[in-house]
């Protein structure tokens, strides 16, 4: 069951779509209201286990947990960080009661879970215009669904996003991206897409190409396509200030700018110098900066990764290009000093904070769906219900083990929350990656939908082929893409039946009590169970198994599989496999290695597993019509 519960004049966030019947009453929740905040608490029991809040770091059990919701460009992901890119305000208690809830607000929210062993969970609002919405279910997991189904069906990419990207801020010219490309395919190194990072652009302008390094882009994106690789350009938030830019005069002229206290257009510091931002919370301004997109969707492009939109602010005062470094974070002031204009009530940018990314991506996406094909979006700050317009890449992560370890809890959060296509930036964005810390990240991340490697101008190379040690690498990959006929069904299954991709066992096992504090292993889809190895220099991890399972050690060519029954294992996994395991009763369809997604065929599969059946969603990779209709019962 799902109710909400109104305090006060709540703005639209655009997270639930489905109508949810109004209460007077809230249960669960004392609630305390003060001058400037509201405070809602419920009080734990010994055992009762916490799970969501998304993107945020911790286990999946959010026990003992602080955050604070208020979206922020967090370069490093500093451990420990109370407020990373976006906001998720929900989680489920699984315990005696078990309830999920939502809390349906734009501004600061923090949530401190059993923090201190305060025993309750205690949740501070700093706007009291809100939604409170309530879910009832059997468990956990059913808890998650009905949630799920009030938030709406997650965007679907086109079948190319499912294959590697490879990523670097520093890539410049053309000579670099075909470098990269060339880099994969002389190595047999499968690669489906590279992103452009800022520096594609003419001075960081929005929506401009820098023409000297790029003569004809046109022709380089079909030149690019043919060879089987799509280009994902960046788009940051803020509009450079400058007359002849497009994308400014227009937004000057038709008040699409977020203002300051005295009604002019809002001036703060981004990649670009001066920039304006844009006023998202009007819906006119939502479609004509989609509309931006136009000319770069001329030029071929049908995917794009929209950053900055936390909306990130550079330290005015430090401000200096060439030592960004340690000056880009934002001061709580800037926010303080810029407005909105919602159907003409002025309201300030901390009371609304945390859905710009979420109302960029909806912008974005306005134009990205009038395509003829499928588009490829994700964006860094969201909201709930962001799912529905593009997917969410973490942002930027650090090469550590440590940064590795979290990106299983965090993605599999983010999945409570609808977020399915999400993934983080494999390798870690700051700091130097080893080979070892790659080889073992990618065997993660070759689960996640998004599987994209990533890293900061400062780092030393990140690309698969930069290690000397392609043999291993191509192992590892040639699993994603043998993968794919599963992951692709089992993520447009999860879509169309607003499922998670990435579950914890606690949701698949809800009555085994070791499974429920299992915090490294995730179910991948239905069938697949992970436990990767996310220690330095291990070769050997402890794995639980809560019932008997097919173990599966693929080597870079066989699936050797073999009977294990239910209990603890030790399993043994070298750094150049991936060790999973199937599900009792359930299969895996495999394709044929493949060097891209266009060369895969998801028709010739073979089964792995003891299953009897298995429903393969199979289309083109790029028809808007997701249907029922593509799904294809297998038999073994
Ligand atoms: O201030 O565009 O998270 O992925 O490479 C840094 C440069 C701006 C932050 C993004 C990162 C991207 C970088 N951007």
């Amino acid at each position: 069951m799902v109710y909400k519960v109104k305090f006060g004049e709540p703005i639209e966030t655009f997270s639930v779509v489905k109508k949810v019947a109004e209460s007077e009453n809230l249960d669960f929740f004392s609630v305390k209201e003060k001058k400037n905040e509201i405070i809602f608490e419920y009080k734990l029991k010994k055992n009762d286990i916490v799970f969501g809040l998304g993107e945020a770091h911790g286990n999946l059990n959010k026990r003992g947990f602080r955050c604070v919701n208020f979206n922020t460009d967090n370069y490093y992901f500093s451990e420990n960080a109370p407020s990373i890119y976006a906001s998720h305000n929900f989680l489920i208690v699984d315990g005696k009661e078990c309830f999920g809830v939502f809390i349906d607000t734009p501004a600061k929210t923090t949530f401190e879970i059993d923090y201190n062993q305060s025993g309750k969970i205690k949740v501070i609002c700093e706007n009291k215009n809100l939604n409170v919405y309530i879910v009832t279910g059997k468990n956990a997991y059913d808890t998650n669904r009905q949630f799920l189904k009030i938030i709406g069906k997650s965007f679907v990419p086109p079948l190319w996003a499912f294959g590697l990207g490879q990523s670097r801020w520093g890539y410049k010219t053309q000579q670099d991206f075909e470098n990269v490309i060339n880099g994969y395919q002389k190595n047999k190194l499968p690669l489906d897409y590279v992103c452009m990072d800022i520096d594609y652009m003419d001075r960081y302008i929005d929506f401009t190409i820098n023409k000297n390094s790029f003569p004809n882009m046109k022709k380089f994106v079909s030149d690019c396509k043919k060879k089987g690789v799509n280009l994902v350009p960046i788009i940051d938030a803020g509009i450079k200030v400058e007359q002849g830019n497009k994308t400014y005069d227009e937004g000057v002229k038709n008040n699409f700018f977020c203002k300051d206290k005295n009604g002019n257009n809002f001036e703060a510091y981004v990649w670009p110098g001066k920039t304006h931002f844009v006023d998202f919370l009007q819906p006119k301004a939502r479609i004509w900066f989609g509309k931006q997109y136009k000319d770069l969707l001329e030029c071929g492009f049908t995917g794009f990764w929209n950053d900055m939109n936390e909306p990130a602010i550079f330290n005015m005062d430090f401000f200096d290009a060439q030592k960004q470094k340690k000056q880009i974070f934002q001061k709580t002031e800037d926010y303080n000093a810029f407005y909105h204009n919602l159907n003409g009530k002025t309201i300030n940018h901390n009371d609304v904070h945390n859905i710009y990314g979420h109302l960029m991506t909806m912008a974005s996406s306005n134009e990205l769906k009038k395509l003829d094909e499928r588009y490829l979006l994700f964006s860094r700050s969201s909201f709930i219900g962001s799912h529905r317009y593009g997917g969410v890449w973490t942002g930027d992560n650090f090469s550590s083990w440590q940064n590795l370890k979290e990106s299983l809890p965090m993605l599999c959060s983010m999945n409570m929350c609808g977020l399915i296509f999400s993934g983080a930036d494999t390798g870690g964005f700051a700091g130097n990656c080893s080979e070892q810390l790659l080889l073992r990240w990618l065997a993660v991340s070759v689960f996640t939908p998004l599987f994209r490697i990533h890293s900061d101008i400062s780092s030393s190379p990140q690309e698969c082929y930069s290690f000397g040690q392609n043999d291993k690498f191509r192992k590892i990959l040639s699993l994603r893409y043998r993968l794919l006929p599963y992951i692709y069904a089992e993520f447009v299954k999860s879509a169309m039946t607003c499922d998670l991709y990435l579950k914890p066992l606690a949701f698949v096992y809800p009555n085994d009590k070791q499974a429920q504090n299992i915090q490294d292993q995730l179910f991948v889809g239905q069938s697949i169970m992970i436990a990767p190895i996310v220690e330095e220099n291990a070769v050997e991890r402890d794995v639980y198994l809560p019932e008997k399972m097919t173990k599966v050690v693929f080597d870079g060519k066989n699936f050797k599989c073999e009977n294990f029954e239910s209990g603890n294992h030790k399993i043994h996994c070298e750094l150049d496999e991936v060790v999973f395991f199937i599900k009792d009763k359930c299969l895996v369809p495999v394709a044929a290695d493949a060097q891209n997604t266009q060369k895969i065929n998801l028709t010739k599969v073979t089964l792995l597993g003891n299953g009897t059946t298995y429903k393969q969603y199979i289309d083109d990779g790029k028809t808007k019509q997701i249907s029922q209709k593509n799904i294809k019962i297998l038999k073994k």
